[in-house]
């Protein structure tokens, strides 16, 4: 079984995202297991500080390197993982082929930043991976750990029920997902197209076909020069 530990200075935020939804019907069915851990747990701090102000005299705080060190480190002594990964706006982009990667993996850790980030040497010394998701700024890595890991769960074999349609998804095969309908087939003027009608499914998938190449060449061209 994947298990995905998060490590996070606000656990609060993660309350949400893993509570319903695909995600909760995968750790129900016993496919994954998702724990999100407080970093604040670990501080020896008197305070229980897990940040600092940056060497250098620069604005804002640091996540500090010793409450997550010894998170991981705690982590580690008890199974094995695949990769630690650094939720950060510099990391590498998040695309379907890496979540596809990471859902057969093996056991994740997530670190999300917060503040301006963590010391250096926590992501010299034991992040394997940094992954953003996109060039904006959000004000946490959590959403960002919530967003990783809600695209992962769903690749494990058994998450979703159709077991077909995690490959239907746009992406999966380069291409945006066609337009999709269902009863009632005539809505005042509006019609469902008829060959989805026709009980022909040769020509349903053509039709298919033909509409995800349409929409992706319309909305998303740079998809197909890749
Ligand atoms: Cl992973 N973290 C933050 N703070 N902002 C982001 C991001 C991550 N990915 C895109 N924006």
């Amino acid at each position: 079984m994947t298990r995905i530990d998060i490590l996070t200075v606000v656990p609060r935020l993660l309350d949400g995202p893993f509570a319903d939804s695909i995600v909760q019907r995968g750790v129900e069915k016993g496919h994954v297991e998702i724990h999100v851990h407080n970093i604040r747990d670990w501080s020896t701090d008197k305070h229980k500080k897990v940040d600092d102000v940056p060497f250098g005299g620069s604005a804002g705080m640091v996540m500090t390197i010793q409450p997550i060190a010894d998170a991981i480190a705690e982590l580690k002594a008890q199974r094995d993982y695949a990769e630690i990964i650094y939720l950060t706006p510099d990391g590498e982009r998040l695309s379907q082929p890496l979540v596809n990667q990471l859902s057969i993996a093996g056991n994740l850790i997530l670190l999300a930043g917060h503040y301006k980030g963590v010391d250096q040497r926590v992501r010299d010394h034991f992040i394997t991976r940094e992954i953003s998701i996109g060039d904006y700024v959000l004000s946490g890595g959590e959403l960002a750990a919530a967003v990783l890991t809600d695209a992962i769960v769903r690749l494990i074999p058994g998450v979703i029920g159709d077991e077909m349609s995690a490959l239907t998804d746009s992406f999966q095969d380069g291409l945006l997902a066609p337009p999709v309908y269902t009863r009632p087939a005539v809505y005042g003027d509006w019609e469902v197209p008829e060959v989805l009608r026709s009980g022909d499914h040769a020509k349903v998938r053509a039709w298919e076909e033909e509409q995800a190449l349409e929409r992706t060449q319309a909305r998303r061209p740079d998809l197909l020069e890749e």
